[in-house]
Parts: C-alpha cells; sequence; structure tokens
C-alpha cells in the first residue's frame, strides 16, 4: 500500500513552502500528509519567544504574505499559487498525495471523518479547559477537564468507533475504502498527537474503540509517519 501512495504521489513535481511556526498545531498534520506522500517542501518555521513573539511572522504579516490566511499561519505556497486555511491544505496535500480516495463518494466519505474529527476537536476547544483558556480558575479547568476525558470525549470516541465500523467494519485497518486516507491521518492524530499527558488520557477515553485503535496503529506504523515523528523538531505544541 505505501508503494502505491509513493508511486501516485510522484505525480508531483512542483515545489512547495510550508509556513507555520515553530509548533507542530495547525500546521502537522499537513506536514504528516506531505511525509506519506513523500512529497518534498520546504518547513518555514517561524521562532517563538517569550511571550509569544514571534517577529519573523510579524515581518511576513506586514508584507502581505499571509494575506490568503486573513493574515494568520499556516501558508502552504504551491507553483500555482498559496493556499490558507489549514483544512484546504491538507485536503490539497491529501489529493496530491493519493489520500483522497478513488472516487468522488469516497473523498466526500473520507471529508465527513475529517470533518467528524474537527467536531471533536472544536468541542473540546468549547470546553475551555486548555492551559490558554481565560477566565477560569484551575479548579474549575481540572473539573471541566475531568468531565471530557472522563465521560464527553469517550461518548463522541463511541459514536466515531461507530461510524467507522459502518463504513469498513469492526477492526478494519482503514477508515474508508480499504486504504490508506486523510480519514485515517485524521482519526491518528485525535488519538495520538499532543503531549504524553493528553495522549494517556485519550488512550484510556478510546479504550473501548477498537476499530479506532487499529486505524491509529496503522498511521503510526507507516515507516514515514514514524521517520517523521522521530526526527520532527520536539515543540510544545
Ligand atoms: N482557520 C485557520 C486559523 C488560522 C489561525 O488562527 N492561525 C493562528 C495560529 S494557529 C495564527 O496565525 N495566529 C496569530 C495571529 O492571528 O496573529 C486555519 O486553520 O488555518
Amino acid at each position: 500500500m505505501p508503494l502505491a501512495i509513493v508511486l501516485l504521489a510522484s505525480a508531483y513535481g512542483g515545489s512547495l513552502t510550508l509556513k507555520y511556526f515553530d509548533a507542530r498545531g495547525a500546521a502537522e498534520t499537513t506536514r504528516v500528509l506531505l511525509a506519506i506522500g513523500g512529497l518534498q517542501y520546504e518547513d518555514k518555521r517561524y521562532k517563538i519567544g517569550p511571550g509569544f513573539d514571534a517577529p519573523e511572522f510579524k515581518a511576513e504579516k506586514e508584507s502581505g504574505a499571509l494575506l490568503l490566511n486573513l493574515d494568520r499561519a499556516p501558508i502552504l505556497m504551491t507553483d500555482e499559487g498559496s493556499i490558507g486555511q489549514s483544512k484546504s491544505m491538507e485536503r490539497y496535500v491529501a489529493r496530491e498525495a493519493g489520500l483522497m480516495g478513488r472516487s468522488s463518494f469516497e473523498a466526500a466519505t473520507i471529508d465527513m471523518v475529517a470533518e467528524h474529527v474537527r467536531d471533536v476537536r472544536d468541542a473540546q476547544q468549547r470546553k475551555g479547559f486548555s492551559k490558554m483558556a481565560r477566565g477560569k480558575t484551575d479548579d474549575e479547568k481540572a473539573t471541566l477537564s475531568a468531565e471530557w476525558y472522563g465521560a464527553d470525549l469517550p461518548g463522541w470516541l463511541s459514536r466515531l468507533e461507530a461510524c467507522v465500523v459502518q463504513l469498513s467494519g469492526p477492526g478494519a485497518m482503514h477508515a474508508v475504502g480499504g486504504r490508506i486516507s486523510y480519514a485515517d491521518v485524521c482519526i491518528w492524530s485525535l488519538l495520538r498527537e499532543g503531549s504524553a499527558e493528553d495522549v494517556a488520557l485519550v488512550t484510556k477515553a478510546a479504550a473501548g474503540c477498537k476499530t479506532l485503535q487499529c486505524i491509529a496503529d496503522g498511521v503510526a506504523e507507516l515507516p514515514a509517519v514514524s521517520k517523521w515523528v522521530k526526527s520532527r523538531p520536539v515543540t510544545s505544541f
């Protein structure tokens, strides 16, 4: 299967530059998709100083280079022009890497799973217990975090598990179409990306989700993914 991906990916002959902060954040899924597709790119990272001071980012913003993401990062530069919005970049790279299925229907199904994953992340954000969240005490955040990992997240994950089981059967290695896709990468990211503490909590919440675990394991074991994860810059988020 990885051979098929590399062959499809090799159709892309242009140059690519990904511009983002020196962080995983909103750019990391694109970086992982680029790694799976074997697509070469320049990984341009804006340094983040104390107090989130980022002079290179500020200069780029002022130069108009980030206009297509409304003066924010990330931006993916291609030979045809730049792409703003991390999800648009992810879908573009996934398509170039042969990770968007074999038909429009498969592409929509892959997108559906990706949007489910985004809904889970948005729900976590709304819960408001992250370190960055303002206006709550540490005790309030601890209560919200316990609710999220103990009840909300297991509920979301069991519904995502049921969705994937309906698509591909229990214990499937892939969410859609019997082969690796953007959907699998989104599931892997949801279950396996983050601090060791977060991943441990998510793993506990996903204990009953055997199919999601199989899919995440399959992505983690791809040589391109394990190589990237081992060699990428170590950043705190
Ligand atoms: N929906 C956009 C959000 C972009 C965004 O909020 N980027 C943040 C970093 S994750 C940023 O550039 N923040 C700095 C700023 O807005 O000045 C995407 O996914 O690309």
